[in-house]
């Protein structure tokens, strides 16, 4: 290994597993993200600012920001148009993958209601209960498989939602005021321009249709109409489709409780079949860590040669079973290729959302089993294993049994497992945080209005290989916590922080001292995992019970919102919901919107006033530690605390 690979891998990744991997994929010569980003240089500044256009066949149409080419696509439309047409679509795409995500989970539940699928069933009656509460479904003297119904019913109706009214679950989990907000906005907005600009959604399926719609040729043209409808279908994600998947997926798979684990890529197991888990979707991925438990999983495997069938989590499926069942975390979005590159993978089972398709030539080089599951994720080179929920314990055993046979095909001699992992207490869902203050969130606002914590910060989000890996996670969550700022968050954020160490006890120490005394008391870290990308929806819960707690809207309390390392769409999302919904959110890439003056004013400026949340940017962790730090002093401020 030479001194400048070194060096070029340290500037690639501040993990030591993955510079360590990365070293191996040089010398072996293993392509990766990394490397193929560099051969994508220089990429189009068109497109990171937002301003070309392929909608129609008389494009593709560009507009040159600096006024030095054309000004107009050919159909006449504006820089602003086309950045916020953009924009438009990538919010419906994440907010449909989200809910999608929600649809299979509420599908599942109505089939176990009725008794059409018995590989499942309700694990957590508790949260049945509280949901059914929460819609206002009688439970009274009923069955619980009843109950269950109208819950699917539910929310399988806010999907195909066609009258005006707003979507049941925002509806009933909103906090009022912000719920209140919206509406009169919408009023207002009707009595001075006659235009209707909606932003409480009324159906989820609907809003992203209508965006598809919205950005046809020749249609809405008005960057400020285009933005407000992005923001109403991702509050049709946060408020409706990733609530549901989270509400539901807790009542079937059981709601997380706090638990300790380790992260990165020493969770493997040179001993073992490893079966890794990636992608979203955590209905299928249960089962085979559930059945990777048992005794004829556990023979097949000693049969081989192994000691056991070893699961292990990456990205947002590896959240969901970590956080229910306990299992290690391999790691974030940027090492799901170094987890193959370690040569101990005997299987990566993908669902969908956020999975390289390069996976399938990687794993070509060694003996792991590639396995999609879901039409919707199709990979050329893979072996596909189709999931069906309604044979879900056959179609696990198959697959770990895919894994058992694989393993004695190891090459030995081309494994290498970093030996990183750290320690991570995990697992902090809402109900979890409450049970831990005593049932209601009335010691932490006492800790917020005397000081003690200065405000909270929710971070989201992935890897995006134009940052350092985990580089902008770390440091921001560290500053944050130093300013005593509690730091929530999801997704390959959570993971960052659970490999760095943050969600161990002994991160107390970084907490300013407020934070850190809090933390020693109720025996927390300073950096609560609170689950995968749908599990925003629990921030905005917690948020939600705050506010209602202390009958405020969201935008005023000292929240604040960030999403550095951000790379998909679902992000756009989450982004646009946690500011529709009061939030001020921090990025980092740049959004591909700066092409468009009046959208990039819109939401870094006008949102402000008119939603109470809004964008900005920043490159520099500190400042942008700086900046969220401000905004909550400037919240604490105005209510007087
Ligand atoms: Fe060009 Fe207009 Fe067609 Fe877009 S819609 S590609 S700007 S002509
Ligand atoms: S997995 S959306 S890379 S957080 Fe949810 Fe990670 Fe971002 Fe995918």
């Amino acid at each position: 290994m030479n001194e400048v690979k070194a060096l070029n891998n340290d500037h690639r990744s501040v993990d030591p597993a993955a510079v360590e991997m990365l070293r191996i994929a040089d010398r072996e010569g293993y392509s990766n993200i990394w490397e193929r980003y560099e051969k994508q240089q220089p990429q189009c500044a068109y497109g990171q600012l937002g301003t070309c256009c392929r909608i129609c066949s008389m494009g593709p149409c560009r507009i040159d920001p600096f006024g030095d080419g054309p000004t107009h696509g050919v159909c006449g439309a504006t820089a602003d148009t086309i950045v916020a047409r953009n924009l438009a679509r990538m919010a419906a795409v994440g907010s449909s993958s989200h809910s999608d995500h929600g649809r299979k989970v509420a599908q599942l539940l109505r089939a176990v209601a009725n008794g059409s699928n018995t590989d499942y069933r309700i694990t957590d009656a508790d949260k049945l209960m509280a949901v059914a509460a929460r819609l206002d479904i009688p439970t009274t003297g009923r069955q619980q498989l009843e109950i269950a119904a109208d819950v699917a019913k539910v929310a399988i109706d806010c999907f195909g939602n066609q009258d005006e009214e707003p979507l049941v679950f925002l509806e009933k989990y909103m906090p009022a005021k912000r719920f209140a907000r919206l509406k009169a906005l919408e009023e207002s907005l009707y009595q001075t321009t006659g235009a209707k600009t909606g932003f409480l959604p009324r159906g989820i399926d609907r809003e992203a249709v209508d965006i598809l719609h919205r950005t046809h040729f020749g249609c809405d043209h008005d960057p400020l109409s285009l933005v407000a409808q992005s923001v109403r279908c991702s509050l049709s994600d946060g408020w409706g489709g990733s609530l549901i998947a989270t509400e539901l997926q807790d009542i079937l798979l059981g709601t997380p409780t706090i638990k300790s684990v380790k992260a990165n890529l020493g969770v493997l197991e040179e001993e073992s079949v490893n079966v890794v888990v990636h992608g979203h979707e955590p209905i299928l991925s249960a089962k085979i860590a559930e059945m990777a438990q048992s005794a004829e999983n556990r023979q097949a495997a000693e049969a081989v040669g192994a000691k056991r069938v070893n699961v292990v989590g990456l990205c947002c499926t590896g959240n969901e079973v970590l956080l229910r069942q306990g299992v290690g975390m391999a790691g974030n979005e940027s090492h799901s290729e170094l987890a193959i590159m370690t040569g101990a993978v005997d299987a990566m089972v993908v669902d969908v959302q956020c999975i390289y398709p390069a996976i399938a030539d990687l794993a070509s080089c060694f003996h792991t089993k590639f396995i999609t599951t879901s039409e919707q994720a199709k990979i050329p080179g893979s072996l596909h294993i189709q999931f069906d929920e309604h044979h879900a314990d056959a179609i696990a055993s198959r697959i770990i049994k895919t894994a058992i046979d694989a393993f004695p095909n190891r090459n030995k001699g081309r494994v290498y497992i970093p030996k990183h992992t750290a320690t991570a207490v995990v697992g902090f869902t809402v109900e979890e945080i409450l049970k831990a203050l005593g049932g209601t969130p009335q010691p932490l606002i006492d800790l917020i209005v005397n000081g003690t914590i200065k405000g909270v910060a929710g971070i989201v989000g992935c890897n995006n290989v134009k940052v350092q890996q985990d580089h902008f996670h770390r440091v921001l969550t560290t500053e944050l916590l130093k300013r005593d700022i509690l730091v929530i968050g999801t997704g390959c954020w959570a993971v960052a922080a659970a490999k760095a160490g943050l969600m161990d006890l002994s991160a107390q120490e970084l907490a300013g001292p407020g934070l850190k005394a809090v933390c020693r008391q109720l025996g927390i870290p300073p950096v609560l995992h609170m689950g995968s990308c749908v599990d925003c929806s629990r921030m905005l819960n917690l948020a939600g019970a705050i506010a209602d707690h202390l009958k405020v809207d969201i935008s005023d309390l000292p929240l604040v919102g960030s999403a550095p390392e951000w790379t998909t769409e679902k992000a756009v999302a989450i982004g646009a919901y946690f500011v529709g919904s009061g939030i001020p959110v921090h990025l980092w890439p740049l959004p591909p919107i700066l092409g468009g003056p009046e959208v990039t004013r819109i939401l870094t400026q006008d949102a402000k006033e008119v939603l109470g949340g809004w964008f900005f940017v920043e490159e520099d962790p500190v400042a942008a530690a700086d900046q969220m730090e401000r905004i909550v002093m400037e919240r604490r401020s105005a209510l007087g605390i």
